[in-house]
């Protein structure tokens, strides 16, 4: 050491002598604060329990549940509504397991979501000698999701995480699997060393820019449409190019359908929305441009009757350009004759260019046809909601949900059920983007109170939750957690004592009632009350609707068990004919 450098002091000799250390749990944590992770949604046990409390002490709001498929179901729509990957931490094995349901669907969606997962002793799993919840996770994973990675060093958590959360938003988002062994969580290095192995994610989800024959060639099939039908898909609503498609739609002057979560992109009032004459468009429509949006079951596969082919197989004529940011996308169902590769604001953005100010709107023709169908839809709605039966139906109960909407746009309505899901879907308009969210691609039940719960947490909105009973049952325990959180959650559960109903009778005249039937007359709202919410029990339209007015005022956690007529209702709601039936009836 040269005389002129200053004398160490005693501290910077300790210091030396110990250098600082960090270790798994603070790299994983430091990790994700430096990617703008927020909140960890899960539920505590080894090996991440100590993980959970330093995640708090850190700053990240780390929201507990009381079963992780819940706790996944809130990360993957925090992953829609934020665009960032929803986190879902869990234990190993069985925790993994229930976490897992709600990535697969995540992935099924194209939600962004990362699961981790704490996993047990690597050299013990795999020689399978039964350690403590001991599984394979990794393998169990991986058909199930986007990517799956492990990581078995603290030094590779930084890239770990990087990998997981490129793999979620890049390209079509989905969801994926981070295995973290205990062992990795104490495992200690230097924290200078640390911290330079961390990774932040530049531009995680590129945009991807269309190529310009693609874009002539979609403009070209437009302009050739004497009949053209636009439709919005939950990929539009995710991509957060709301100016954009709304301009697209507006210039052009073609008449829209929106899937159900890509409701309010456009304001349902609007008066190119060819919603509710759906059924007369599809098959009518010559050119249909597809914008985040697939041709699954839910269009019916892009032929068949619904879009006016002879059989169920038969494709109906219409010429497709279809949007994605998958390739592999086009012609999973039908042919596509103008695929347009890209991410949805660039490619919306390139047709918006060569559309220019005078474009033609389609013939008049085409649009009268639609807005008389779609008036006289509208005005037998109308007749329909008017009514007051007692008990209450669904659509009594729905206009009460509908005006509500109305008068707070900004509100997240949260759906499923069947019947509850479809006529909700139907009669209650939306007016903002990514403000309801439901059942998704796979038609799930059980995503209710997980997507309520990051609905409030990162939309800081008031949350209306829609619940067939049946549906509110599968994540019902969660109002514990609205409780706990304070969260301003008001759910409705459309009780009409049953799964689709509550009518059917055990044919053989035995004490078990039939399996689709409930406990007659549950009190749901007995529940909320159970943590300290507000509970209303609502007969009636006029009860229901100073209930739900209350919630969003005081934005107190509420449930109000609305009471419907046990008879309303079809088996399956409006997918009836997907329900195979025994045609030798005892
Ligand atoms: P819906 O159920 O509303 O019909 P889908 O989930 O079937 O919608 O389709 C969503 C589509 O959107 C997926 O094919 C996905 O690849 C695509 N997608 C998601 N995000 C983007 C984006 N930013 N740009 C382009 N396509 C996207
Ligand atoms: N399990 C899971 C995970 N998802 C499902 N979709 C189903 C079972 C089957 N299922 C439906 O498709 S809807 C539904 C079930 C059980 C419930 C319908 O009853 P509900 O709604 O009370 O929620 P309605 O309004 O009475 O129809």
């Amino acid at each position: 050491m040269g005389t002129s450098e200053p004398l160490a002091t005693a501290s910077d000799v300790q210091q030396h002598a110990q250098p600082q250390a960090t270790d798994g749990f603070h790299l994983v944590i430091d990790a994700l604060k430096l990617n703008g992770i927020e909140t960890i949604f899960g539920l505590p046990g080894i090996p991440i329990t100590d993980f959970t409390r330093l995640a708090q002490a850190a700053g990240l709001r780390v929201i507990s549940f009381r079963h992780e498929q819940n706790a996944g179901n809130a990360a993957a729509i925090a992953g829609f509504l934020t665009q960032k990957p929803g986190i879902c931490l869990t234990v190993s094995a069985p925790g993994f397991l229930n976490g897992l349901t709600a990535l697969a669907n995540a992935n099924t969606n194209c939600f962004p979501m990362i699961l981790i997962s704490g996993s047990s002793e690597r050299e013990i799993v795999d020689l399978q000698q039964g350690d403590y919840e001991e599984m394979d996770q990794l393998a169990v994973a991986k058909p199930l999701c986007k990517a799956a990675f492990r990581v078995l060093h603290a030094e590779d958590i930084g890239v770990g995480i990087a990998r997981a959360i490129r793999a979620a938003v890049s390209g079509r988002p989905g969801g994926v699997y981070l295995d973290l062994p205990a062992k990795l969580f104490a495992q200690t290095v230097d924290a200078e060393a640390g911290r330079k192995s961390l990774i932040k994610v530049v531009d995680p989800a590129p945009r991807q820019i269309p190529a310009p024959d693609a874009v002539q060639r979609a403009l070209a099939l437009l302009k050739s449409a004497r009949r053209p039908l636009i439709v919005l898909g939950k990929g539009a609503a995710y991509a957060q190019a709301d100016t954009e498609i709304r301009s697209l739609v507006e210039k052009t002057g073609i008449p829209y359908l929106p899937m159900s979560m890509a409701k309010g992109l456009l304001p349902d009032t609007h008066e190119q929305s060819a919603a509710a004459a759906r059924s007369y468009v599809l098959p009518e429509a010559d050119v249909v441009m597809l914008v985040g949006t697939r041709l699954n079951w839910l269009l019916s596969h892009g032929k068949g009757k619904t879009w006016g082919g002879k059989d169920h197989k038969d494709w109906g004529g219409q010429k497709f350009i279809q949007i994605d940011i998958s390739p592999q996308e086009m012609d999973s169902n039908v042919r596509i004759d103008a695929p347009l590769v890209g991410d949805i604001g660039s490619c919306v953005s390139a047709l918006l260019t060569g559309i220019g100010s005078n474009w033609p709107k389609p013939p008049a023709e085409w649009l009268g046809a639609i807005s008389e169908r779609k008036n006289k839809n509208i005005a037998k709605m109308a007749e329909t909601l008017a009514k007051n039966p007692t008990p209450m139906n669904f659509h009594s109960a729905l206009n009460v949900v509908r005006d509500i909407i109305k008068a707070n746009p900004d509100a997240i309505l949260v759906n499923e059920g069947a019947n509850a899901l479809d006529y909700t879907r139907s009669i209650v308009d939306m007016y903002k983007p990514r403000k309801r969210l439901d059942v998704g691609t796979w038609g799930v039940m059980g995503i209710g109170m997980g997507f309520s719960v990051a609905a409030a947490v990162v939309g800081g909105q008031p949350v209306i939750a829609v619940e067939g009973d049946s549906a509110f049952g599968f994540s019902g325990m969660e109002v514990e957690t609205i409780c706990r959180y304070n969260l301003p959650v008001c759910v409705v559960v459309l009780n009409n004592n049953g799964v689709y109903r509550g009518t059917d009778v055990n044919p053989t005249g035995g004490p078990d009632v039939a399996p689709t039937v409930f406990v007659k007359g549950a009190r749901y709202d007995k529940l909320m009350e159970a943590f300290g919410g507000v509970g209303v029990h609502a007969t009636t339209p006029a009860e229901l609707r100073r209930a739900m007015e209350q919630a969003i005022r005081s934005r107190k956690p509420t449930l109000i068990n609305a009471v419907i007529d046990e008879a309303a209702g079809t088996e399956s709601g409006r997918i009836t004919s997907l329900n195979p039936t025994s045609g030798k009836k005892k």
